[in-house]
């Protein structure tokens, strides 16, 4: 049998290797995130924080497109079998920089060890052809027709991934088989393209016109991990590659490395063949495939990120006022005055994630351990260890996304769009969205409890209870204190 997570792993690979061939530049920016986080393994002892460098050189994310419920649920049951669950709901139709007529999730293993042993994700996207911001009720049935004739997955392909869902893995000639019908739905397809239609889609959105105006589905971008990702960006504009005009996410800093910083090339024109109102093919070029490369620190809690997204509303509001200021040392100066400077302080105020051990060799002979996390930390009881962000930020992803579209396209801001949100996403896949905040607390929560016990911190479990409204074991009564926590997750491996 092939496990599940070596599926996974070869399927990335694959994946990569083919999208090396369809876009060359990809194969560069491999190269440089390669050498650039060797450069830092070899002189940053601290390089391995967040991740083994085994993981980092494997880590990749790719990003697909659907057009309906049904071929989401098929790509839904791909990613079962390489072990990969929807975390995350993010809805691109109103961000204000720039809507994109699709809500999304990221389907990624959601274990300690599989993320360990390969973390492979897939940022997808469904087309929202009822949302009438965008489409009218025409332009819906004709996209919805044209939708419902292609097929994008075979069905041997299905019935493989099936099988290797449950038990999960599959036998070696049927791993080979799965692997090599899988890889192939996400490659480009030679089928032309009908200029017209692709062009009527193209007006009201280039991603409308990239998901629904072809035959099939493709990678569409494919995304390294890089230890340092300011180096790559100068690294890559040295190459002459051009690049999108910034870093999105948090600024660089001296303090800790937190969520997501990306960055990508512009989409090259890729050539096609097309099919012209009068039946003719023809050639021609698209420019919709691009490469990305991402940098992953710490994974915020709720009121990290809430403090992560005023932020960058606060950066925003400063370059209004400003425009000629440079974003980076705007939103590195105000960084400074509000977001804690050490991990530790993440750490003592919960906003960010952590991993908590008991300290080997403390000094605390015959004294109690502390109720808080804060003394626990400060006292030496415990030491923490950062959670990585497996996840995605919307704002950055809608800022790819536009940094690539060739025009504007229309949004009739005026009506009102279909409603959309984590539930109505599991209905349509079929599968639970899990919360991704949901998954990092149980890791921290297990952790934390481990840790308690060994210190024999009662105190602290106590208060660990209380504050995550569990009855407290030594009065049986529930606990009343605010329900930080979220309750154990039994979904996690
Ligand atoms: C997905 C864009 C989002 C990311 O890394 O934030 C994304 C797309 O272009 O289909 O991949
Ligand atoms: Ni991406």
């Amino acid at each position: 049998m092939v496990p599940t997570w070596r599926l996974r792993a070869a399927f990335a690979r694959r994946l990569s290797a083919m999208y090396g061939t369809e876009v060359p530049a990809y194969t560069t920016l491999l190269e440089v995130a390669g050498r650039v986080n060797d450069e830092v393994a070899g002189r940053d002892p601290d390089a391995e924080r967040l991740g083994s460098l085994t993981r980092v050189t494997a880590e990749r994310h790719g990003a697909i497109r659907v057009g309906t419920e049904a071929e989401l649920r098929r790509a839904a049951q791909i990613f079962a079998a390489l072990g990969m669950r929807p975390v995350g709901f993010y809805d691109l139709r109103d961000g204000e920089v720039g809507a994109v007529p699709v809500v999304s999730t990221a389907f990624r293993p959601t274990g300690t060890e599989e993320l360990e042993r390969n973390p492979f994700r897939v940022f997808t996207s469904l087309l929202t052809t009822s949302d009438r911001r965008f489409f009218d009720a025409d332009l819906e049935s004709r996209l919805d027709a044209f939708l419902a004739r292609r097929r994008l997955f075979p069905p041997e392909l299905l019935q493989l991934a099936e099988k290797a869902e449950e038990p999960a893995g599959l036998p070696e000639a049927d791993a080979e088989r799965f692997l090599t019908l899988a890889v192939a739905a996400f490659e480009l397809s030679p089928e032309p393209v009908d200029r017209a239609w692709y062009a009527e889609l193209e007006r009201v959105s280039a991603v409308a016109a990239d998901i629904g105006g072809v035959a099939a589905t493709h990678i569409n971008h494919l995304t390294p991990r890089v230890l340092d990702i300011d180096a790559l960006y100068r690294r890559m504009g040295e190459r002459g590659i051009a690049m999108i005009d910034r870093i999105q996410g948090p600024p660089r800093w001296d303090g800790p490395d937190v969520l997501l910083r990306q960055t990508s090339f512009r989409a090259l024109a890729e050539p096609r063949r097309f099919r012209e109102p009068d039946g003719r093919i023809t050639g021609g070029s698209l420019r919709v495939r691009f490469g990305e490369v991402e940098a992953r620190g710490i994974a915020l809690t709720r009121a990290g990120r809430a403090r992560y997204d005023a932020l960058m509303a606060a950066t925003d509001r400063h370059l209004a006022q400003d425009p000629d200021a440079d974003r980076q040392e705007t939103a590195r100066a105000l960084w400074h005055r509000t977001f804690p400077r050490t991990e530790h302080r993440l750490a003592a105020e919960h906003l960010a994630f952590f991993t908590y051990r008991p300290a080997t060799g403390r000094p605390h002979d015959g004294r109690r351990p502390p109720a808080d996390l804060a003394g626990l930390l400060d006292g030496g009881w415990l030491t923490a260890h950062p959670i990585v962000y497996e996840d995605f930020l919307p704002r950055s992803a809608a800022g790819i996304f536009r940094s690539n579209l060739t025009g504007e396209g229309i949004r009739c801001a005026a009506l009102t769009g279909t409603p959309f949100d984590a539930h109505r996403l599991s209905e349509v896949i079929g599968r639970p969205v899990l919360d991704p905040f949901t998954l990092y607390a149980a890791q921290q929560d297990r952790s934390l409890r481990q840790a308690l016990s060994t210190l024999r911190a009662g105190a602290a479990l106590r208060a660990l209870d209380a504050a995550e409204g569990h009855p407290t074991p030594d009065t049986g009564r529930p606990a009343t204190g605010p329900t930080t926590g979220p309750p154990a997750d039994p979904t996690t491996p």
